[in-house]
């Protein structure tokens, strides 16, 4: 009867998920979602990075394997409609799960970036002085690859992790604020921009078309992130004057609430580890951070960090939760607030490098 049920449910799944992989799954790399999938015996396997499963069903069919961290799955099965498999670390360049510390310098249009797998720091010049850096994975790879937008034409320029090769593509125009973020949930980076003098987002999806939408006021600041947590970034505001969020959720409607004042810095993301983005801000007047958890809507604040630091939040210890993290110009160093515990101080960089976990933070 057990039998039966697995192969049922195994039918059922396949035809849910039409061209998914079903005798011989593999996933690997990527800033990924799994939905409905189905791996089953014959040597199914996911790798890499930092993930979250969530409302499985597990039946050790042929073996099922699963280490946390980096994380590896062999065999495994599920069948639930919740079934989901996320993975999201930002700015991580050699594809870890770890976010790596690494620098844009505007003289010479360097980027230093310490690969959290090894240590080495490879340095490359990638644009001027007066681009605006714009790192993300817009290739799927599981990568973050280095990439700027250049305001005076409006054109993107992304060096694929892949091959260290590049392409250049026009999307937006001066005076557009760039905000890319992987808005149809492929795994991609989207190009987006939001431009204030008409309050519009536009965002050529990686799937393909583009994705234009009305939502903010002229003075807002983007904050892309996924709040909602489906896999799909929202599109959603910071206005400092009042201190307000608005958040379009992809799978839930609008949320609006105040939280913080004109001079906080907005750094949403997620830092109780529940695949959601919580809405999030750093005073620099006092160096202490604001946290709305997504689990409950309650708040907590922490210091880290003094005035006159450059936040630049990111999973730097790759448990699947925003690390507090600040850059202190003056004397080069990083001070990384692991959510594993402790704190760790790194130098890195030189007084007037922009942090790159910093590239959309304003
Ligand atoms: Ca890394
Ligand atoms: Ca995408
Ligand atoms: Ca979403
Ligand atoms: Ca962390």
């Amino acid at each position: 009867m057990k039998t039966k049920k697995f192969l049922y449910v195994l039918a059922i799944t396949a035809i849910a998920i039409g061209h998914a992989v079903v005798a011989n799954a593999q996933s690997s790399g990527g800033n990924f979602v799994i939905k409905k999938s189905v791996i089953s015996s014959g040597g199914g396997l996911a790798t890499g990075g930092n993930f979250v499963l969530n409302g499985t069903t597990g039946q050790a069919i042929a073996g099922v394997e699963s280490n946390g961290g980096a994380f590896k799955i062999l065999s495994g099965f599920w069948a639930s409609g919740s079934s989901t498999a996320t993975r999201r670390t930002p700015f991580d360049f050699d594809g870890d799960g770890k976010t790596d510390v690494g620098i844009f310098r505007p003289n010479g249009a360097q980027w230093w970036i310490q690969r959290s797998s090894t240590g080495q720091v490879p340095a490359l010049q990638f644009g001027v002085s007066t681009d605006k850096i714009a790192p993300a994975d817009y290739t799927g790879d599981g990568k973050a690859d280095i990439a700027f937008w250049r305001p005076s034409d409006g054109t993107w320029y992304v060096l694929r992790s892949e091959d260290g090769s590049y392409f250049a593509v026009p999307f937006g125009a001066n005076g557009d604020i760039p905000a890319p973020a992987d808005f149809d949930g492929d795994g991609k980076a989207d190009l987006a921009v939001f431009r204030p003098s008409n309050t519009t987002w536009y965002i050529a999806k990686s799937t393909g078309g583009n994705l234009i939408v009305q939502f903010g006021a002229e003075n807002d600041i983007p904050v892309a992130a996924d709040y909602d947590g489906d896999g799909k970034a929202d599109i959603a505001i910071f206005r400092p004057g009042p201190g307000e969020w608005w958040i379009n959720r992809s799978s839930a409607g609008v949320l609006a609430l105040q939280f913080g004042s004109s001079t906080d810095k907005a750094v949403p993301g997620d830092y109780t580890g529940d695949g959601k983005a919580d809405v999030a801000f750093w005073r620099p007047s006092n160096g202490n951070w604001y946290v709305i958890r997504s689990e409950n809507a309650s708040f907590y604040a922490f210091p880290f960090g003094a005035s006159g630091d450059t936040p630049a939040p990111g999973d730097y210890d790759g448990d699947g939760k925003f690390d507090a993290t600040v850059f202190r110009g003056p004397t080069a160093t990083w001070y990384l607030g692991k959510s594993t515990g402790g704190t760790q101080i790194v130098q890195f960089g030189a007084n007037g490098d922009r942090p790159v976990a910093n590239a959309f933070i304003p």
